[in-house]
């Protein structure tokens, strides 16, 4: 069967700044919790590769945006570093980070390629979180400040901004689930971090609105759609709709909709934890939605009612409310540990279609990190990923099948085009169209999911 996608479909890949430009003498970046939590505990990193090593990208860039270009891309999505650009978090602005950001932009549309820029991937420059970071109020303010900076900066040429990248995995790394810094597990902060985080998003839409740049704004969420165990049983289904409001709706229905879901405003005045909203906070949040929704979609969440005692170890925690249900017979990425169900892209764009008017959205990441990728170097030094093109594949027909029932998604970003340095799994499991050997300056092949790519964009489809 053929699949066309619809005409100007976006076809390209996503990474991140952290994750990707690496630290140089001169540069100027100043530190983030990944720089600090590197040096503390160097040990909880895979292999102890941190991030300054990375893809050196800061320094790759040029060579990086003519390889895009061979793998078809026509868009790409990073994001700017925070403390790259503003070392402090607050106050001045680090001239080398402008230039640099300024000639990659160039580079990427002298190439056809339309930068997607990001504003927050995990990144907490170090200076405000020694003050709190996103639990913290003032933090709103100085992103704020810093949105409007890169605005400024880069609006001219950037046409597609997004305020966060996956903001629930801050609250849930850094607050609940012990795997961000600062590791703690304590869930009225992380209330706190999640609303202060929509409200940063819906503040710096606001502002860039009123800049009137003639581009657009979103935000990219991280889309797990909940499955409960047994459909008709009815405390499956609940349980699985309180990890929906928990893990998805928290910040797709304010970004959307802009307003915070009915379950969860309930759990958090029951529990006594909800966050200081100040006089016209909501108002800021109902009235600056996104323009375009970014859907990352990995796994989905497998949920039954709870079963087991709550933990009295510590606090309340989201999974007093459901437990996660081991499923028989799922197929599973054996390197991620992360469950691979192809229709889940489907369900979610229809959900997008149904319930969140039918908003401007793609998918800005899905992929497949593999471990030991070098087994299948073959005899041109070429890693034969076809896992990777099947995966790829397997998704697209949903995403295709999507879009002919009508919902209005824009493009498919792959997680990612370089292979890149994975937060504490560094550099376990590449996810790249294009391989980066750390040790031998990051060289870079072409894989051959890569060299599929280009046909499949070229031709705005595939045959299958
Ligand atoms: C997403 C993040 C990316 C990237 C990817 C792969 O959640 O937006 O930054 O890291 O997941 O996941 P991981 O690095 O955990 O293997």
């Amino acid at each position: 069967m053929k699949y066309t996608f619809p005409k100007d479909f976006w076809w390209g890949s996503s990474a991140s700044g952290p994750q990707t430009e690496g630290r140089f003498t001169g540069d100027g970046k100043g530190e983030n919790i990944w720089d600090y939590w590197y040096e503390l505990e160097p040990e909880k990193f895979f292999d102890q590769v941190g991030p300054d090593k990375t893809s050196r990208v800061y320094e790759k860039y040029q060579e990086d945006v003519q390889l895009m270009k061979q793998i078809g891309h026509n868009s790409f999505r990073t994001s700017i570093q925070w403390s790259r650009l503003i070392p402090n978090g607050t106050g001045t602005v680090n001239q080398a980070a402008v230039d640099f950001y300024n000639h990659y932009i160039d580079e990427l549309l002298a190439n056809g390629i339309e930068p997607f820029f990001n504003l927050y991937h995990f990144d907490m420059p170090l200076a405000l979180q020694e003050k709190g970071g996103w639990t913290n109020r003032e933090t709103v303010d100085a992103y704020v400040t810093y949105a409007k900076t890169c605005f400024e900066l880069f609006g001219d040429r950037v046409k597609k901004w997004f305020t966060h990248n996956e903001p629930i995995v801050p609250v849930e790394g850094g607050y609940l689930y012990q795997f961000h810094y600062p590791n703690h597990v304590i869930m009225e902060e992380a209330v706190a971090v999640g609303y202060h985080e929509n409200l940063a998003s819906a503040k710096a839409i606001q502002s860039y609105h009123e800049m009137d740049l003639d581009g657009e704004i979103g935000i990219i969420l991280n889309l797990t759609p909940s499955y409960p165990r047994d459909e008709n049983n009815p405390e499956d289904v609940k349980a699985a709709q309180m990890a929906d409001a928990f893990f998805n709706r928290s910040f797709l229905d304010p970004a959307v909709k802009g307003e915070f879901p009915e379950e969860l405003m309930t759990v958090i005045k029951e529990l006594d934890i909800v966050p200081e909203i100040q006089e016209g906070d909501l108002a800021i949040i109902k009235n600056n939605t996104v323009d375009l929704l970014g859907i990352n979609y990995y796994q989905p969440r497998r949920i039954k009612a709870k079963e087991t005692p709550i933990d009295p170890s510590h606090g309340p925690m989201p999974d007093d409310y459901f437990d996660y249900y081991d499923m028989p017979d799922k197929k599973i990425n054996p390197y991620r540990g992360w469950e691979i169900y192809e229709k889940g892209i489907y369900d979610i764009l229809t959900n997008v279609r149904e319930d969140y008017g039918n908003i401007r959205c793609f998918i800005s990441e899905n992929g497949m990190g593999v471990e030991g990728e070098e087994r299948y170097i073959n005899e041109d030094g070429q890693i034969d990923d076809d896992y990777r093109i099947e995966f790829v594949t397997e998704h697209l027909k949903y995403v295709h099948q999507a879009i002919q029932e009508g919902t209005n998604c824009l493009g498919y970003h792959m997680w990612t085009c370089m292979d890149n340095w994975s937060w504490t799994n560094a550099y376990k499991n590449r996810y790249g169209f294009i391989s980066v050997d750390i040790k031998n300056e990051g060289k870079r092949t072409i894989k051959k999911s890569g060299h599929w790519f280009k046909t499949v964009a070229e031709n705005n489809g595939f045959i299958d």
